[in-house]
């Protein structure tokens, strides 16, 4: 184990601003004494990431799942919702939490999106919403899930939480559908530490979310909602508005990352290397690899445990699936979903962080390429 790192190297590190300049944001506070519920920076972040997405409506939320949960609890959905199993659980959770049913649909063998080729024939009576995933931030296939949900009169409510700033077609992809939510938990390509948002189209399902995120509190004598709290802070606000101004700066670094693990990854038979989609400017906030076993004599448990053992810290995400999450698996089963249960047992998203240096790649590699028997240094 020539290679073994002498610091452990995790999945992801969070960006963070320079400590002063956060430190010289947050004085303000010290004077106003206003510390939530809606305020000043609240409001700037709203202002500041609609500009950075263009788009027009956006509502920040505590995290990517609440944003999840009101963005369907805004609709007034009852039934049926399709989705996808080959997502954080979160994505589920909110469903099932909003007393609607996920069914759930295979996705796509290249790029773990939602195979809209499967997406029909799931549609019954009780179908209300669909709530495709554009997991990895790769984009799910908007125009075709337009074209089905417009035929059924159906909702596209998109969990964007891992697209954030990317593009297709040259329009953000946060604008497709009815909504989309978004996470800047710490471990995303943007953070508030915690914190997520709604990107909407219609004012009064803002006005709905607005209030939603309040407890249902419309006045200071009316309450006509069963809302949550899901205000974000001043202090997180202000979080994203020192992360915003280093984002762009931090995709490029992902990008040349990304492009390093190509390099050195490539031309391995068994292993596959991310599908890179076209029409899309990514945001490359994973980096997903497939390992088959049957090819390279050695399976995706085995390189996972092995590179811990060299401190690297990749990531089984998403397995299990959702559908073979512990508390649905007895009403659902991961085998009517077949291709997201063989992407499921052979993926590792290596570490991928935009303070993560190219020679650490490269010996993330190098050490790859020597448990699975492929070729020494690169
Ligand atoms: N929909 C989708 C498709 C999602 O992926 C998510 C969240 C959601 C909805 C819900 O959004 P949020 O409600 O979370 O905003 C992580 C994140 O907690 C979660 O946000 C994310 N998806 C999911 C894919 O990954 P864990 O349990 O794997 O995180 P954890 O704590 O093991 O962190 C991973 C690594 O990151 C650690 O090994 C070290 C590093 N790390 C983590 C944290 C929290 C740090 O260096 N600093 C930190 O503060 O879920």
């Amino acid at each position: 184990m020539k290679n073994r790192l002498e610091k452990p190297i995790y999945v992801t590190r969070p960006s963070m601003p320079d400590y002063e300049e956060y430190i010289e944001q947050i004085r303000p506070l010290w004077d106003s004494h206003v510390l939530t519920n809606m305020a000043e920076y609240h409001g700037r972040l709203e202002r500041e990431l609609s500009r950075y997405l263009q788009v027009d409506r956006l509502s920040l939320v505590t995290n990517g799942h609440m944003a999840l949960e009101l963005a369907l609890q805004a609709l007034g959905l009852s039934g049926e919702v399709i989705t996808t199993p080959f997502t954080f659980i979160s994505t589920t959770h909110a469903i099932v939490r909003n007393n609607l049913t996920p069914v759930f649909c295979d996705i796509d063998g290249r790029d773990f999106t939602m195979d809209v080729t499967k997406l029909e024939a799931l549609i019954g009576k009780k179908t209300c919403a669909i709530v495709p995933v554009h997991v990895y931030g790769r984009v799910c296939q908007v125009e075709k899930i337009e074209e089905i949900a417009r035929k059924h009169g159906l909702k596209v409510i998109y969990d964007a939480a891992h697209a954030f700033g990317v593009t297709y077609k040259g329009k953000p992809a946060v604008s497709y559908g009815d909504m989309s939510t978004l996470s800047f938990h710490a471990t995303k390509v943007f953070n508030t530490v915690e914190g997520g948002a709604v990107v909407y189209h219609d004012d009064e399902v803002g006005s709905e979310l607005y209030s939603l995120k309040n407890f249902g509190i419309r006045s200071e004598e009316c309450t006509d909602g069963v809302g949550a709290n899901a205000k974000m802070d001043e202090l997180r606000a202000i979080m994203g508005l020192c992360n915003l101004r280093n984002v762009e700066a931090d995709i490029v670094k992902r990008k040349a990352l990304f492009e390093t693990y190509m390099e050195c990854l490539e031309g391995i038979a068994g292993l596959s290397l991310p599908f890179v989609q076209k029409d899309v400017k990514a945001n490359y906030a994973y980096f997903p690899v497939l390992f088959d076993e049957g090819v390279l004599g050695i399976g995706r448990d085995a390189v996972y445990e092995e590179l811990k053992k060299r401190n690297i810290y990749a990531r089984k995400y998403f397995y299990p699936l959702a559908n073979a999450a512990q508390c649905y698996r007895n009403v659902y089963s991961s085998s009517a979903t077949p291709v997201a249960e063989r992407v499921a047992v052979s993926v590792l998203t290596l570490p991928m962080y935009a303070d993560l240096e190219r020679r650490e790649v490269v010996l993330i590699c190098e050490n790859i390429r020597e448990i699975i028997g492929r070729g020494g240094k690169i």
